[in-house]
């Protein structure tokens, strides 16, 4: 049985070895990172059984990026291979004020990603369908495929991350359009800084009040906390970490709160493995380092928050 499945791009990425500047960087790292893929390889490191949906072009890269996700244990039997467009590719660009990314992927293979792609069988079959707003951004195909998922029947509830990616389209087109998808998914997750930038929105329940349909709306406030809002909400403070790399930990996070719903845990339970899943990954500079040990995961689960740091 799957229990999640991720749709979404994934694209060979280009990391300077050490954090500095793209421009001044000798070495580098080749990896596979994409937002979808990236909760699916953090949920396959937890355990869980997952699949990951999407194409990539019949090149080196694209064998590359599935063969890495295959040893990761996700499973990519729905992956399609184009001969008529490339695999995506991005570079991180660490720098003073942040790391920046910057994209090839116009008319990349997972961007031809249309209506019909994925048939409903194999969406009803899996307990969870986590997809992001990064999908609507890459073409009017792409776009079509999310609302269908989003407007059809479904037996599973769809996890859908906001992830608003200024470089593919700016706040005030992604603006509506996000809002209006997030609405129409199960969980929802968000961050607060971007939420103020998409929407204008100052606090946590600002969000919820403006996506007052999904199930649970979880709002994440950076160093500070994260919110998991819904018919009741529950607040847990974020782990002192000293930050590496930030990229990608919003998808750790979706990943280790996920991985507390498939257990049927409480919001509290769900938030705490959020965070101590994205704590590992902001010590690293890959978008999904290697997981955090069972041992060490369950340790930290089992202590008080307020002693975490
Ligand atoms: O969340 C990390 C992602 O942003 C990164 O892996 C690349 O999927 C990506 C994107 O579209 O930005």
């Amino acid at each position: 049985e799957t229990e999640v499945l991720c749709l979404g791009e994934t694209m060979s990425l280009v990391a300077p070895s050490a954090p500095v500047p793209l421009e001044e960087s000798a070495s580098f790292t080749l990896s596979a990172g994409g937002a979808e893929s990236n909760v699916a390889v953090h949920l396959a490191s937890l355990g869980h059984r997952v699949r990951w949906a999407s194409r990539v072009g019949a090149d080196p890269l694209g064998r590359r990026l599935v063969a890495s996700l295959d040893r990761s244990g996700v499973e990519t039997g729905l992956v399609e291979v184009r001969s008529d467009a490339p695999t995506g590719v991005y570079f991180k660009d660490p720098g003073p004020d942040g790391t920046r990314v910057h994209y090839y992927r116009a008319g990349s293979a997972a961007s031809t990603m249309d209506l019909d792609f994925l048939a409903d069988e194999v969406i009803d079959a899996a307990r969870v369908l986590h997809i992001s707003g990064i999908t609507p951004a890459l073409s009017e195909s792409c776009d079509r495929l999310i609302r269908r998922l989003l407007t059809r029947p479904r037996r599973a509830p769809i996890s859908f991350d906001v992830n608003h990616r200024p470089a593919l389209w700016p706040a005030r087109h992604a603006a509506p359009v996000l809002a209006e998808l997030a609405q129409l998914a199960d969980v929802v997750f968000v961050g607060l800084d971007e939420a103020a930038a998409l929407w204008g929105v100052k606090t946590a329940e600002d969000v919820r009040e403006l996506l007052d349909s999904p199930v649970t709306v979880v709002v994440k406030d950076g160093a500070e906390a994260a919110h998991a809002l819904g018919e009741t909400s529950a607040v847990v403070r974020a782990p002192a970490v000293d930050v590496v790399e930030p990229v990608g930990a919003g998808d750790a996070f979706a990943a280790g709160f996920l991985s507390g719903v498939l257990r049927g845990e409480d919001d509290v339970r769900c938030l705490r493995r959020g965070h101590l899943l994205a704590a590992h990954s902001l010590r690293s500079t890959e978008d999904h380092a290697a997981p955090p040990e069972a041992e060490s995961l369950a340790r930290w689960m089992a202590l008080d928050e307020r002693s975490w740091n």
